[in-house]
């Protein structure tokens, strides 16, 4: 740092941000001409968009150091959240907005001869996750800066990150996401190299002070991580926090000069590969998992770059050890960075040399583990050997930790054989594998499910014996929420501003609740027609989107229904468009005089699915299979439109969520942990048709069941049902359902063999989804929604009332929850704006 008599030469000459539109001009137009060496005469769209994202940068990262400072300087407790998904979608948009800067961008860039929309449109997003496990980690992280936390995220940087998804002759390709050839929003930190050892072997070292002979691993493979630092921007506030990502390459230099000056090209370059290969790409399943060797490897990878990290700042500030639960509060976001637990409690006993019990005791008061799914294919699980082999001494360890853990099991309940057996982190088997939701559960002070029948069910079912071990207080729920910055101010900001109108400005963004006071004006008819011109506004631009991407015309006044979201049996797209099939033919049937009576509408799909889910793909086929049958059924036109939007991700949730009329949420009971995409619905003045699943029973709760469409079994049905399904004499299929089948499977919409696999789910393998039980409900709910739609005002007081009862889905409602009652942590308040730390 620099020598105390100079700094305050530094100080005078410190950076200081932009004020107004022309000194945001002046540095728009200094980007592009020295920064990007462009000119007047080749600055397009997206040049200008790295001129303003650069500029935007400039203010931003002045904060960001500010923060930086302050929270150091305070030494306050820090929350590091462990995730392995960040899906922050666009930056420049939610910067300017978060910044307070939009207003004086737009006029300065429109002066400059651009529309601030087209620049906006130029940003590739940052695609680093899979779906709501990875949005809910960068809705927090906005959250987090909001309320002012001192909280870092850390991630790995793919560099690619979910593939871009394309449909070619109605099936989807996936096609690879390089999103790296131009991100101002990272500061690589070349200087903060960290050393990850993979394999090697465990051997006996030296005594340590107590005279135990040391463990040392040794001789495996080093790879460097590299961290890259991303700023988070509050609203309303400077802070500005840090999501640090780690990039792999190989220590020690690029490649082997060796292997290249003997003339083995190939050979020099291997190793380098095969570093880099670890932060290369996103695993690309959503609830599954592969238990595939590289994923490990990025797991631990990212986990031990991270925990180095995080323990060398604790070890500046002289602490004693047992402090470090005082200052360091890591939540690990789903079981992904279970190997922290351990690679921790390496840290202490190899490294530090602290005895075990008092290292465990640090540890365990310091992680909490959120789980996210009961989906028995989601629970990772990993195999003996492939760890031995990878990580030689964590499996010791946990295997310590395991037999301390059973012991003190056999302690309280003496002679329970098949707990233990239920109980152990080690599954017997061939191979043996490790469950690590087990780990995480034993080596965490807080466990919680993310709604509240997610979190009742993961207490009565997956981890019912750990409750009765542990106690009911360590587990706990945090249900989910979104930052209606993103999902309302910059999504629909003509309907934020509206509300704003009403509610006394834009303090809402900071507290939903205040959202109550819209309430008043549900009988409001200047304010209704307002409204429902929003969304019809909403649904133009959508439908225009539709146009411009695939050629076919939607009418903005039909009903929008929608489903978006990964494309996963348990979501249940399949029922979604049977429902659609089934609707065609009704409408087939029907009479001119018939039809004219009939709401029109348009069932609008999108999402992806993991490259090797084939049922899932099947399931984008038959979308997209009917859309091409119905679309051109002049018989019917208008009625019923089907579309599939391609390659769904968040910049496109941002045009489609404020758009819909009904959204679906209809996974079988008992499946969704929560969904937040629901939220983000009704938040923009939709309703929602959905199951008694997830947050859908909270949101129920909240805004009255007269605003949602419920339909279906309930989760304590769901066992019964599939009992009955295996086992029961008479099961037939529901009729309605049958006939849908029929058509598929007369081929109606091309070959049958296409959807073998789909109709034999339902037939012969069960229907483990109970689409079949659920059929009637949910058509006989959507003849309610139609009946609903008929009577326009009604339907805009649902509307309203709706959003008016949301002020609970807040992802700062979600963060002040985790912070009192998981992380114990406070906000570090920064000075105002313009005085120094
Ligand atoms: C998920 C759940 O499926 C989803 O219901 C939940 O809203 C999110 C966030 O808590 O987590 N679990 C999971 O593994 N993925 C999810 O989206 N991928």
């Amino acid at each position: 740092s620099i020598p105390q008599p100079l700094r305050e030469t530094w100080r005078k000459l410190s950076a200081s941000e932009f004020d107004g539109k022309e000194q945001f001009q002046k540095e728009v137009v200094r980007h592009v001409e020295t920064t990007l060496a462009r000119s007047i005469y080749n600055c397009d769209d997206n040049a200008a968009y790295s001129g303003t994202a650069l500029a935007i940068r400039d203010n931003l990262v002045i904060k960001w150091n500010k923060t930086q400072q302050q929270q150091t300087l305070q030494d306050q407790k820090r929350v590091y959240y462990l995730s392995l998904e960040f899906l922050m979608g666009r930056t420049l948009d939610n910067a300017m907005l978060n910044t307070g800067l939009k207003d004086t961008a737009r006029e300065g860039i429109s002066e400059l001869g651009f529309r601030i929309e087209d620049i906006i449109d130029q940003e590739h997003d940052a695609a680093l996750g899979n779906g709501g496990l990875g949005r809910l980690a960068a809705c927090f992280l906005d959250s987090l800066a909001t309320l002012n936390y001192p909280a870092w995220g850390y991630g790995l940087r793919y560099r690619y990150g979910i593939f871009k998804q394309e449909i070619i002759n109605g099936f989807q390709a996936e096609v690879p996401d390089y999103w790296l050839d131009f991100n101002p929003w990272e500061f690589p930190r070349h200087d903060v190299a960290i050393d990850v050892m993979f394999y090697g072997t465990v051997n006996p070292g030296p005594r340590d002070d107590r005279g135990n002979i040391k463990k040392v691993w040794e001789g495996g493979e080093i790879v460097q991580a590299i961290a890259y630092d991303v700023p988070i921007p509050g609203y309303g506030t400077d802070c500005t926090n840090n999501l640090r990502l780690w990039s792999s390459k190989p220590s020690g230099g690029e490649f082997d000069f060796g292997k290249f000056n003997s003339g083995d090209y190939e050979g020099s370059i291997r190793d380098q590969q095969r570093a880099e290969t670890i932060s290369a790409v996103l695993y690309p399943n959503d609830n599954i998992d592969a238990g595939k060797e590289l994923r490990l490897k990025q797991q631990y990878f990212w986990v031990a770059a991270s925990l180095h990290d995080i323990v060398r700042r604790f070890k500046k500030s002289h602490r004693p050890w047992k402090e470090f639960p005082d200052q360091v509060a890591i939540q690990l976001n789903d079981t992904h960075p279970t190997l922290a637990i351990v690679e921790l409690q390496r840290i202490f006993i190899d490294i530090e040399c602290l005895p075990w019990d008092e290292a465990w005791y640090i540890v365990t008061r310091t992680f909490g583990y959120t789980n996210h799914t009961v989906l028995p294919e989601a629970l990772e699980k990993w195999s003996v050997p492939l760890v031995q082999n990878l990580l030689p001494r964590h499996l010791q360890i946990i295997y310590d930790i395991n037999l301390f853990f059973l012991q003190s099991v056999e302690r309280k309940f003496p002679k329970d054989r098949d707990l233990l057996r239920r109980v152990s982190v080690v599954e017997e088997g061939t191979p043996q594998v490790l469950r690590m939701a087990y780990l995480a559960i034993i080596g965490s002070h807080k466990v919680n499910g993310v709604a509240e029948l997610h979190s009742d069910l993961i207490k009565a079912t997956i981890f019912k014996d750990f409750v009765d071990i542990f106690g009911q207080d360590k587990f706990t729920n945090v249900t989910n929420g979104i930052t209606p910055r993103r999902w309302l101010h910059q999504a629909n900001p003509k309907l934020s501003d509206l509300i704003a109108s009403k509610v006394g400005g834009y303090d809402f963004l900071q507290n939903l609740t205040k959202l109550t006071v819209l309430e008043k004006y549900v009988d409001d008819k200047a304010f209704k027609k307002e409204w429902m011109e929003i969304k019809l506004a909403a649904k133009v631009k959508l439908a225009k989107y539709i146009k411009d991407t695939t050629q076919i015309a939607v009418n903005p006044h039909s009903l929008f229904d929608i489903q978006v979201k990964r494309i996963h049996e348990y979501k249940r797209q399949q029922m979604n468009i049977f429902g659609v099939i089934y609707r065609y033919l009704r409408l087939k049937e029907m009479t001119p005089e018939e039809r004219k009576k009939q709401v029109p509408r348009t069932s609008i799909f999108g999402g992806k699915a993991a490259p090797g889910y084939w049922m899932a793909k099947t399931i984008i086929r038959l979308i997209t299979a009917v859309g091409e049958v119905v679309n051109r059924d002049e018989e019917i036109n208008g009625l019923l439109k089907v579309i599939f939007i391609e390659d769904y991700n968040v910049s496109k949730a941002e045009i489609i969520v404020p758009a819909s009329d009904i959204s679906e949420h209809i996974s079988t009971a008992g499946t969704e942990a929560s969904g937040t995409s629901n939220m983000k619905f009704v938040l923009n003045g939709g309703l929602i048709i959905g199951t008694c699943d997830g947050a859908n029973i909270e949101i129920t709760r909240e805004i009255g069941e007269e605003n949602i469409f419920l339909l279906g079994n309930l989760a304590e049905q769901v066992e019964d049902l599939r009992h009955q399904h295996r086992f029961g004499k008479d099961v037939v299929m529901d009729p309605k359902l049958r006939e849908v089948c029929d058509v598929i499977e007369a081929g109606k919409f091309g070959s049958e063999q296409t959807y073998s696999g789909l109709i034999a789910a339902l037939t012969t393998g069960f229907d483990y989804y109970l689409v079949s039980d659920d059929f009637s409900s949910y058509i006989a709910t959507q003849d309610l929604v139609d009946e609903a739609y008929r009577d326009q005002d009604g339907w805009a007081t649902k509307s309203i009332t709706s959003v008016a009862r949301m002020g609970f889905f807040s992802a700062d409602r979600a963060i002040n929850e985790y912070a009192e009652e998981v992380w114990n942590i406070e906000p570090c308040e920064l000075p105002k704006s313009g005085s120094r730390p």
